[in-house]
């Protein structure tokens, strides 16, 4: 069995795959970072020159394959399930032509590509208001009331749309089975729904399978593990 060392961020990405580690049941060497004003600490880059969370170091005591060095969260979930879950509890066989796989893929990519990003925007600009001097304030919470208004607010109302949409529809996103779309998916959910800044959490009548779905995650005895061992998300 390789050695699985974890380098993870507090309050980060790195959630998803302790969290997948838990649910897989395997042993793994962990290293925690705390953040330094809101970003990682330099350290981080030792493990991997890009110095964001997660990376994943894998080694073979038996020489049987080179050491890896993984990074993106939707990646690593990807490569720990090809190699330890044979039984496809927690993945779809891939299948072009199944709409579960179809679905899983799709929610692997989306969280990354087109979720994230205006998510990122809105936390980007709400420390920028808390960190500016008292001076400028009101001119950058202006700044951030136009972006928001006009990009941000819209962007991430269509992202969450489409997620009530598929969940008010399908018990996970997979289809009708847990898998690692749903951890990939969990942290999006999370981030919207986070109550500092502009977020002000998930309206709740109107998200409300978005909602009942971080319920069920955050039930689940793996994640309960992963937030014992990795701290709890806040953002
Ligand atoms: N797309 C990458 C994003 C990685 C990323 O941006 N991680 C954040 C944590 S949520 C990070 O390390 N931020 C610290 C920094 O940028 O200094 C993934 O899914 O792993």
């Amino acid at each position: 069995m390789p050695n699985l060392h974890l380098h993870h961020l507090e309050n980060s990405r790195s959630f998803r795959t302790l969290w997948l580690l838990e649910e897989l049941g395997l042993e793994y060497q962990l290293t925690q970072y705390d953040r330094k004003n809101g970003l990682a600490p330099d350290s981080l880059e030792q493990a991997h020159p890009m110095g964001k969370a997660p990376v994943l170091e894998i080694t073979f005591d038996d020489n049987s394959q080179s050491d890896l060095t993984l990074i993106e969260s939707g990646h690593i979930i990807n490569y720990l399930l090809a190699k330890y879950d044979p039984d496809y509890q927690l993945h779809p066989k891939v299948d072009a032509d199944s709409e579960t796989w179809r679905d899983y893929d799709f929610w692997m990519q989306f969280a990354e590509a087109s979720a994230m990003p205006p998510l990122v925007m809105r936390l980007v600009f709400s420390k920028v208001v808390e960190r500016s001097p008292k001076l400028v304030r009101p001119i950058t919470k202006h700044v951030r009331k136009q972006v928001e208004t006009s990009m941000i607010g819209k962007n991430i109302n269509k992202v969450l749309s489409l997620i009530e949409r598929h969940l008010s529809e399908n018990q996970w996103f997979a289809g009708s089975e847990f898998s690692g779309a749903d951890i990939q998916m969990a942290f999006v959910v999370e981030a919207a729904n986070a109550r500092s800044g502009k977020g002000g959490g998930l309206d709740q009548n109107k998200y409300v399978n978005t909602l009942n779905f971080l319920n069920r995650c955050q039930a689940r005895p793996a994640y309960q593990k992963a937030v014992e061992v990795g701290g709890k998300l806040d953002f």
